[in-house]
């Protein structure tokens, strides 16, 4: 018999989160991980006995908590720049829309971006990356789109690949080129659009994209440019996913569900059409509360008919620049709660199974024999008071793919 390696987590407190609904709490429970997957968990007190004679490390954890990592499944990690002389134009009465129209807004942070080396964009996510990773963050997802030309946009998903090569998390990476038009193409949008749907079939030979998105919105694309997009991603075979009714009803959301989009994300403008479609095709309401808090938005996603109609809900960051610099997964769950009403449950829900179907990852977001072995461990008694306290971290250890990182 070949000698197999084992570590044993026991005595903690899990939060299997296990579908479909409840935290799925386990008291004085032990989790036994094999290589990168999770081999068996339960009560601590009936702990399989045939694991004599295997390598075994043991880890007592003295009654912490033991949850799924985190997954926060939408970033705009990789850029150069800031914003914040742009939020000072905005403290003094600018809106977004028109900081955006007059050539401020994402265009500034293109400029900063394509000025900047690999290695000073790779050195500058590394941080944001690891701000995210110290609250348990085991899997990121990053997109594209303040390059908005064929070359930097390569380069940032190759600094988003390496990202994750480098650091002991996982990353998946989105092409998002339909994100805003560059000055270059001024008046000529189809032309832009033609030319993103030219760069993807490299990016993806590249191996650089693992899913197609685009901002459809006034200040974005139209709805037939986005679905130009979309087909020139499906002719590769590439899950899509769409910034939608962020800041207007475009119907953005019906036309993504159409494509079996991963999901819509923002949507405080969804319409009941978007949210039939949504239903249809089990595509994730991404909800994003740093960007609606940071631009002040008055108008709420709508969460009680996403509820109502059994759509899953996620929750991220949306770190970005512009909208949304916040670093800090844990703050959005209690965002999610106070400014969006989730309960706490449904706020975990977000960040975990919901955010791993919102990337197409089946493999984790619950505690489960045979779901990868990404875990993260609290100090805390339950998960609720991650959604309740802000500001604080109790994050103590993260295992990612069955290894100890290191804090
Ligand atoms: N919606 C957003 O909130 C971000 N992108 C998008 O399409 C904002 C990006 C930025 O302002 O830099
Ligand atoms: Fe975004």
């Amino acid at each position: 018999m070949t000698n197999r390696k084992f570590t044993l987590w026991r005595h903690a407190r899990l939060a299997t989160l296990a579908p479909p609904s409840g935290w799925g709490l386990i008291e004085d429970g032990a989790l036994l991980t094999e290589g990168d997957r999770i081999a068996w968990l339960g009560p601590d007190a009936q702990l399989p006995v045939d694991l004599a004679g295997h390598e075994m490390q043991e880890h007592d954890l003295q009654g912490a908590l033991l949850t799924p990592g985190l997954i926060d499944a939408h970033t705009h990690l990789v850029y150069g720049g800031d914003r914040a002389a742009e939020f000072e134009l905005r403290l003094q009465g600018a809106t977004y829309e028109e900081i955006a129209r007059a050539g401020g807004g994402i265009r500034s942070t293109v400029a900063a971006t394509r000025a900047a080396s690999d290695e000073a964009l790779f050195a500058l996510a590394v941080p944001r990356a690891r701000a995210l990773m110290a609250e348990g963050v085991t899997t990121l997802e990053i997109k594209s789109g303040y390059g908005l030309d064929e070359s930097t946009e390569a380069r940032c998903l190759a600094v988003a690949r390496r990202l994750g090569l480098e650091l002991p998390l996982t990353v998946r990476t989105t092409s998002l080129g339909a994100h805003a038009l560059p000055t270059e193409f001024a008046g000529r949008a189809d032309d832009y659009i033609e030319a993103v749907c030219a760069w993807l079939p490299g990016q993806h030979a590249a191996g650089l994209v693992d899913a197609v998105d685009v901002f459809c919105d006034t200040i974005g694309f139209t709805l037939a440019q986005t679905r130009r997009v979309f087909d020139a991603a499906r002719a590769l075979g590439l899950p899509v996913k769409l910034h939608a009714e962020q800041l207007s009803n475009q119907e953005g959301a019906a036309l993504a569900a159409q494509y079996q989009a991963l999901s819509c994300d923002h949507l405080e403008h969804l319409s009941s059409a978007g949210i039939a479609a949504m239903r249809q095709t089990g595509t994730v309401a991404m909800l994003l509360p740093g960007a609606y808090y940071f631009l002040r938005e008055t108008k709420l996603p709508p969460v009680a008919a996403l509820r109502e109609a059994g759509v899953p809900i996620a929750i991220a960051t949306d770190h970005n620049p512009g909208s949304s610099p916040a670093l800090s997964l844990l703050l959005m769950l209690n965002m999610a709660c106070t400014l969006f009403r989730l309960t706490p449950e449904e706020a975990w829900r977000g960040v975990t199974l919901n955010a791993a179907r919102a990337l197409g990852l089946g493999d984790r977001g619950t505690l489960a024999v045979g779901q990868r072995a990404d875990l993260a461990v609290w100090d805390a008694e339950h998960p609720r008071e991650m959604a309740y306290r802000f500001g604080h971290n109790p994050c103590r250890r993260v295992v990612c793919s069955g290894i100890e990182r290191l804090a």
